[in-house]
């Protein structure tokens, strides 16, 4: 969808909105589930990035204790219970810029990735910047999925993140695919972006071919010594903004699984079960994100229960989504002035 049909979208009052969306879900989504996805922070803390929301960046003191990347042990009993307890995608989150198959820890890192995905679950990483090499060889590993969120707009972009743009983002989303891996590309909201920013990133996101395989919705969890971190402690962001992201989400993106990702545990079950209506169909199951809480588990083994959500089984020939033979493959942005590091040149 383009800017203007999202404008337009996002002017209908919530209630039609939600009834839109809905019927969209319904169409594509039939089965009434919801994905439950595992989260591991594999390589914590000590990142060189500048992420302003990030408790792993090292530019700010967040209390958050650096650990080199774990054993393959280790990541195996994690991911063994998160089989046992219902969940069937396990991903795993490194605090990298990226990672180069230079590096002395790349073959650990498929070793990991070949390790999880024999256990018969769908693998996913969110490792930083990607390139091609590195991403084909992931995916032979039995990578399914890659994590790399745009986060808002490339205009608010730079006023979130100095250390590397928007088109580095992008790049490494297009080698994803490239590789032919299922991309998992959202963002988040409550950065102190305008509504525009993210209709922008829905624009974006919406214009990738194939549109991505999930698109997770974080709410900004203030994180204690970042830049954000006294945004939301009275505040935290509206719920009803939270609900109209999941509604706008599902309708630009209607065969994207729609994931509430972090700041979930600070709604109600109420608000979710909106969500849910709206076109969410995925969550992060367990008490922690990466560095932070979630939402607790036996709260959501009891939502998903008392929604009659059906957990959904995973799927071991999961298959990256196929481009559209008609549109552009990815199309070309416009460098916005912007998407340089640095303050907004632009009003
Ligand atoms: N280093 C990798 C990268 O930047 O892609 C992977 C890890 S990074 C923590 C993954 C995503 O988590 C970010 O892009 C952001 O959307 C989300 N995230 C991180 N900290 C957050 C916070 N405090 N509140 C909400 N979302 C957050
Ligand atoms: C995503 O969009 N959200 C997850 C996952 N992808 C990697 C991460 C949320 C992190 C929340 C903050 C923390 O735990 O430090
Ligand atoms: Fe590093 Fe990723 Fe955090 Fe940015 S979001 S500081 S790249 S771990």
């Amino acid at each position: 969808m383009n800017y203007q049909e999202l404008e337009e979208l996002n002017r209908t009052p919530l209630l039609v909105l939600l009834e839109k969306a809905h019927e969209v879900h319904r169409r594509n989504w039939p089965d009434n589930e919801v994905q439950v996805c595992t989260l591991l922070s594999i390589k914590t803390g000590g990142c060189s990035e500048d992420c302003a929301y990030c408790a792993q960046s090292a530019h700010y003191s967040t209390g958050v204790k650096n650990e080199g990347l774990l054993p393959r042990e280790v990541v195996l009993e994690r991911a063994l219970l998160a089989r046992e307890t219902g969940s069937t995608r396990f991903c795993m989150g490194a605090a990298w810029r990226g990672i180069s198959r230079k590096d002395k820890r790349w073959p650990e890192v498929l070793e990991i990735v070949r390790a999880v995905s024999a256990l018969g679950l769908e693998v996913c990483a969110t490792l930083g910047k990607l390139g091609p090499d590195e991403a084909r060889e992931l995916k032979a590993a039995g990578l399914d999925a890659y994590n790399h969120n745009l986060d808002t707009s490339p205009e608010y972009y730079p006023s979130i993140v100095s250390t590397h743009t928007y088109q580095e983002r992008l790049d490494t989303i297009r080698n994803i695919q490239d590789a032919g891996i299922s991309v998992c590309c959202g963002g988040i909201i409550g950065l102190g972006e305008k509504q525009a920013d993210r209709l922008r990133l829905l624009e974006i996101v919406s214009s990738f071919n194939p549109h991505p395989e999930s698109f997770p919705i974080n709410a900004l969890i203030s994180m204690p010594g970042t830049p954000m971190e006294e945004r939301n402690d009275d505040a935290p962001v509206d719920c009803w903004d939270f609900i109209r992201m999941c509604a706008m989400a599902r309708i630009a993106l209607p065969k994207t699984r729609v994931r509430m990702s972090a700041g979930r545990g600070r709604l109600s079950h109420e608000a979710q079960a909106l969500c849910f209506y709206a076109g969410a169909n995925s969550l992060f199951y367990g008490d922690k994100l990466l560095t932070a809480k979630n939402a607790g588990t036996s709260e959501d083994l009891e939502m998903i229960r008392k929604l009659g959500l059906n957990v959904k089984k995973p799927d071991p020939s999961l298959m990256a989504p196929l481009p559209d033979a008609e549109s552009p493959l990815f199309p070309e942005h416009e460098p916005h002035p912007c998407t340089t590091p640095g303050p907004c040149r632009e009003a």
